[in-house]
């Protein structure tokens, strides 16, 4: 007589199991899991430069007092630790004050405070403060991916571009300006807005360094491709001056995640017109992430040779990211965003922006994290598929001042 699947089940589990096979139910097998495989993982993983870090905090902030039984911890904090201490540059990369030396590392962070281009709530100007100071929550390992950016990459903080409050036009040359200088040197530029007209600046001065093609792949909820907006050139146009650059081509803008009751027909006709490529948020559900991806990255790179990722935080649902000038229900999940941007990323970037965060509509710092998270996704992901450096192979016109 045959037993019940389940006691059959139960007794398989119980007779001769090795010690490390972890067999706890049949559909699950832990050694084939995420979980498992990121522990083992984790053990490939170099210590050096956090041995260096700790080395290099003692020496900085002297030794710490003789009560304490950790002697790595020096009187004066200095790197990652205490989380809640220190100067707040991004993930406490250091701070390079003489922006000719951004070259040194494989990518830079700036900032640029800027929220000029906002048609309804402002407070993207701070922006990069906002993400600089609730980056200090993380550390540079990430669990899943199995990297530590500490370990297989260098990062710095350049500061800010010094904006120009009220002139669109002065600010849009200082941005390009700092984004051409940091990509002619080498590091990969990771801009943190300020608002969505930065788009524009950002991709000129990349673009300007090189006789390449560039894709864009643009997460949000808002089209941001007409002309003009109340006479000016605001957050809702960067791909219509971006696109008009001689080596951006509509054809290679993936624009995910557009939707709702926010997208201005203007910008509908000119995506039409121009034959961008729009998924919806129902697109990407019937899709899934991995499609959505492979779709992204095919037309992103159709005759391009490098791809740009512009990241609007109000792509995501407005429950998860209240601090944003135009906040909009019914996005993405931060976890279907995540996964198609660490998807995407992995085929090399020529750079990076996350733009509307706004501090003062923000709660708990829930926004300014997810703009953190933006990055560090996007990182990762080129760490874990060997892609950071990919980029440099395009500076053919690197700018000199
Ligand atoms: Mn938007």
């Amino acid at each position: 007589m045959r037993e019940p699947p389940s006691r059959e089940s139960r007794r398989a589990g119980a007779i001769g199991t090795p010690v490390r096979e972890r067999r706890h139910h049949p559909d699950f097998n832990m050694l084939d899991s995420q979980g498992w495989k990121a522990l083992e993982a984790e053990a490939k993983l170099s210590g050096k430069g956090w041995g260096r870090e700790k080395q290099w905090a003692l020496e900085m902030g002297l030794p710490g007092s003789e009560s304490l039984t950790d002697k790595s911890i020096p009187t004066f904090a200095r790197g990652e630790l205490p989380h809640f201490a220190g100067i707040n540059t991004f993930l406490k990369a250091p701070y390079v004050e003489n922006v000719r030396d951004v070259g040194k590392y494989d990518a830079a962070v700036l900032g640029i405070p800027f929220d000029s281009g906002t048609t309804y709530r402002p407070g993207t100007r701070f922006g990069p403060q906002g993400i600089r100071r609730i980056s200090a929550l993380y550390t540079p390992y990430n669990y899943e991916m199995g990297v530590d950016l500490r370990e297989q990459m260098t990062l710095c903080d350049a500061g800010d571009v010094f904006t120009i409050p009220a002139n669109l036009e002065k600010s849009f040359d200082q941005i390009s300006r700092g984004v051409s200088h940091v990509f002619s040197s080498g590091a990969l530029p990771i801009m943190l807005g300020g608002d969505h007209s930065i788009g524009f600046p950002c991709v000129r001065g990349i673009a300007e360094c090189t006789s390449k093609r560039i894709g864009i792949i643009h997460f949000d909820r808002h089209i941001d491709i007409q002309e003009k907006d109340l006479d000016e050139r605001m957050h809702t146009t960067p791909w219509f001056w971006a696109t008009n650059l001689p080596n951006v081509s509509p054809k290679n803008l993936v624009q995910l995640g557009i939707g709702g009751w926010q997208v201005p027909r203007d910008g509908v006709k000119v995506a039409r017109e121009r034959g961008t490529n729009v998924l919806t948020i129902d697109d990407i559900e019937k899709l899934g992430p991995e499609k959505t991806a492979e779709i992204a990255l095919e037309l992103a790179w159709k005759d391009a040779d490098a791809v740009y990722i512009s990241f609007d935080v109000d792509s995501i649902d407005c429950g998860f990211v209240p601090g944003t000038g135009w906040p909009e229900p019914g996005g993405f999940l931060p976890r279907e965003a995540l996964k198609i941007l660490g998807l995407v990323a992995a085929e090399g970037l020529c750079g990076l922006e996350v733009v509307e965060v706004s501090p003062p509509y923000d709660t708990s710092d829930i926004t300014a994290l997810f703009g953190v998270r933006v990055v560090v996704e996007a990182l990762g992901s080129l760490v874990a598929h060997g892609k950071l450096g990919s980029h440099k192979h395009l500076i053919d016109k690197p700018v000199s001042f």
